[in-house]
């Protein structure tokens, strides 16, 4: 049956027509039509599986995404054109689902979308989240949070009629299955994600996110991350892990068998990826499901060795996870005992401490576990890669030295660039036809447009239709106003120190007390922010009540406003993203050097034509590499210096502050009377006594250099001929960056699926 009467007869099955359709109604028909469309569709095949299990998968609105792999977009768009609408219309009806919080959730969804694409058979396995992380709410200068339902009626979720029982310390909990098709582009293959929900999900919460977190066989699946600030939210994380891990670990003995093979044979027909230390209790779970069904614990060890790999996202102790043996004797009793005869087996490999699943204190390390018993870790990009060899996970980069290797991360250009930015993928196909789409390398092509001033001046024409759209869209949506015809500088991103959010608005406040000298800059300036912080970490939430106080100061001010402007963006979210990002000028990446591990942001950016100003972190390192020092800004400390600095404990911030009058003077204006006006007393002295005391991610350290480089860079702009051969640049050398050369990677090295 062909689309059109597939969504034909969808729409007659709700009592109306094209026609008469609300976009409610549209959006729904099309949901279904694209759906059940789908469910006809066969999965790739091959002779090795991948289940990919992640915590998060940040999915976004799946809608476009799934009409433009299904190669369906332009004719669903015509036909929404006959009724006088759009599917950006359309769309808008769409609730983003919330199953993730930042790049780690994301990548997760940009793997899965081009795992199908490349046509290899491989489905995730998460959580069905029912109120997401949570929605930002900023109405009162300081972030609070709500409960982010996004299951409707209507939704991408396929019952799939299959349920795990889940042994937990006080009963058995049952795993219900739910499904959410994912399409390959273009091949007619389509994988799933699989995510597990209990039978009996607890309503939302009537205010904020506090819920009853002893109550765990309703609540389990109500939010990504639950506070862990106290131990009742610690043991929830916990039951959350096992209980992802223990339903997909009997998923995949369960369909191993069906396709006929021994459980013997798990590693021979099945890849496991650990995505950070959030499922790691799948290696205890899958060695006790096949001691149970008859395999001796030491090649039960052997063949989860074999089938599992673990990826490691960040360098930050505090997110090596670490759970006291306790929490799982009482959670999970049935993996306990084999995580320590796994402990005793690693330690007939190596005796030494630092690399011991259970430490003295019977404390479990879960990222020591994933390394002895995975047979491949990876960081996501060069240099993180290369710190977790020569020092984060040292001792067990020595044992295991072949064990480990890079996959630097990627993005899917369905999504982040045919999706969200449809002029400049016009423009690129117009320019070098359409090859790039299969392959982002051919953008590589775009070189040999340096001279055609039409392509070179329509990179810069397309940049300011898409400053006008995400000006209607701000203002639509998040109520704000913004100059089209100013520089968008953006940064948009998870809140944390290290991200250095506040060295930015620290450059805020210099560029502010400059405009009030009357030094007024070329151009006005936008500086666009989004993010949301963990509800628990303070730190965070105040540099937000920072940046919406001086967000007040700006607008009140008539001598400034006209030239600087800084918005905070509510609820930053993947729809956010694809409405910010093609339309961003600057992109910000300006994490303390060794600490972001790769960023992906990054790279979305980089491919809608946007330039970076940056410290040589993460994959900026490699977007330096790949677009030359002459198309990005970088500053800043090395990861070198940074980790010398740390090693030594030398950095003081009290002396930079003390030998730098103009940044005390910047500080300062943090707890003056006119920023005390317009924010929390207790979140600005809070900020402002972090910078001088403690500044643990070295703002201060990096701040001069960084005010220097961006002031450089924003001069820069004005010579708009040379800007946009560095737009140029930066497209066409993104096409490193495609997830679907990042999972060619992993099938070629690790997983070796088909
Ligand atoms: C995040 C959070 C935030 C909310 C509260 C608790 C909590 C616990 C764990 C995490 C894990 C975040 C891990 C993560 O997102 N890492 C990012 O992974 C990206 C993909 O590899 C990478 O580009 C980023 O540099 C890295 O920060």
């Amino acid at each position: 049956m062909d689309f059109e009467s597939r969504l034909g007869d969808a729409l007659a099955d709700m009592g109306t027509s094209l026609e008469a359709a609300s976009k409610q109604q549209l959006f729904c028909a099309l949901l279904r039509a694209t759906r059940d469309l789908e469910l006809e569709m066969a999965p790739a095949a091959g002779d090795r599986k991948l289940y990919y299990f992640s915590a998060e998968f940040l999915v976004g609105r799946l809608l476009r995404a799934n009409l433009i792999n299904l190669g369906l977009a332009d004719e669903v768009e015509a036909l929404l054109a006959r009724r006088g609408t759009s599917l950006a219309e359309v769309e808008d009806c769409e609730p983003e689902p919330s199953l993730g919080n930042g790049g780690l959730g994301r990548l997760a969804a940009c793997f899965l979308d081009s795992i199908a694409s490349l046509g290899l058979p491989g489905d995730g396995v998460g959580l069905n989240y029912h109120y997401g992380l949570f929605r930002q709410d900023l109405s009162e200068g300081v972030q609070r949070e709500e409960p982010n339902p996004w299951i409707a009626p209507d939704s991408w979720l396929v019952d799939a009629q299959r349920s795990f029982s889940v042994p937990f310390g006080f009963g058995d909990l049952e795993a219900r299955m739910y499904d959410i098709e994912v399409p390959g582009y273009g091949n007619g293959t389509v994988n799933r994600l699989h995510l597990f929900d209990v039978a009996d999900p607890a309503p939302a919460p009537e205010h904020g996110i506090a819920f009853d977190k002893g109550d765990v066989r309703s609540c389990l699946t109500s939010f990504l991350y639950p506070d862990d600030s106290d131990e009742a939210g610690r043991l929830l994380r916990v039951y959350q892990q096992y209980f992802m891990v223990s339903a997909g670990a009997q998923l995949i003995l369960a369909e191993l068998e069906e396709r006929g093979f021994a459980p013997e044979e798990l590693d021979r027909h099945v890849a496991v990826h650990i995505n950070d230390t959030h499922p790691s209790m799948v290696i205890p779970e899958l060695v006790r499901l096949l001691v149970e069904r008859g395999v001796a614990f030491e090649d039960a060890a052997g063949i989860v060795e074999r089938t599992c790999a673990y990826a490691n996202h960040t360098i930050l102790a505090e997110a090596l996870e670490t759970w006291p043996m306790w929490y799982i004797e009482r959670v999970a009793p049935g993996i306990a005992p084999v995580i320590r005869q796994l402990d005793a087996l690693a330690r007939t490999r190596c005796a030494d401490d630092a690399v011991a699943i259970v430490d003295a204190a019977d404390v479990v390390h879960m990222a020591n576990m994933d390394v002895h018993f995975s047979h491949a870790v990876n960081g996501v990009a060069a240099l993180h890669t290369q710190i977790l060899v020569t020092s984060e996970l040292r001792p067990l980069a020595e044992l295991y030295p072949e064990k480990f290797s890079n996959k630097t991360n990627g993005i899917t250009f369905r999504r982040w660039l045919m999706g969200c930015n449809q002029p400049l993928a016009d423009h690129i196909t117009a320019a070098i036809g359409d090859g790039w789409k299969r392959d982002a390398s051919r953008l590589e092509e775009l070189l040999a447009l340096r001279g055609d001033d039409s392509f070179v001046r329509g990179l810069l024409d397309i940049k300011q239709r898409n400053k006008f759209s995400l000006t209607a869209w701000l203002r639509a949506e998040k109520n704000v106003e913004v100059d089209p015809h100013s520089v968008f500088d953006v940064q948009v991103k998870r809140m944390h120190q290290y991200k250095r959010q506040q060295m930015n608005a620290l450059y805020a406040i210099w560029k502010y007390l400059q405009i009030k000298r009357g030094n007024v800059p070329n151009r006005p300036l936008t500086m666009v922010f989004g993010a949301k912080a963990a509800p628990a970490y303070e730190l965070a939430k105040d540099t937000i009540a920072l940046l919406l106080a001086l967000s007040r100061l700006f607008g009140d001010d008539p001598e400034v406003a006209p030239w600087l402007r800084l918005v905070f963006v509510e609820n930053y979210n993947v729809t956010a993203a694809e409405h910010l990002i093609p339309a961003a000028d600057v992109s910000e990446q300006i994490s303390l050097a060794s600490k972001e591990a790769s960023g992906t942001s990054n790279m979305k950016f980089m491919a809608n034509g946007a330039v970076t100003l940056g410290t040589l972190d993460g994959a900026n390192v490699e977007i330096a590499d790949l677009v030359g020092r002459e198309n990005i800004y970088l500053f800043g400390r090395s990861s070198e210096d940074v980790i010398g600095l740390y090693e030594r404990g030398d950095y003081r911030p009290w002396d930079v502050w003390q030998a730098d009058g103009e940044l005390s003077e910047v500080l300062d204006l943090i707890v003056s009377p006119e920023l005390l006006a317009r924010g929390d007393a207790g979140c600005l002295t809070r900020v402002y006594r972090d910078f001088i005391a403690k500044d643990w991610f070295m703002a201060l350290l990096d701040a001069r250099d960084y005010v220097v480089t961006k002031e450089r860079c924003l001069a820069d702009y004005e010579d708009r001929g040379a800007w946009a051969q560095k737009m140029l640049a930066n497209v066409a050398r993104s096409g490193f960056f495609s997830s679907d050369r990042t999972i060619r990677e992993y099938d070629r090295d690790i997983w070796h699926l088909a």
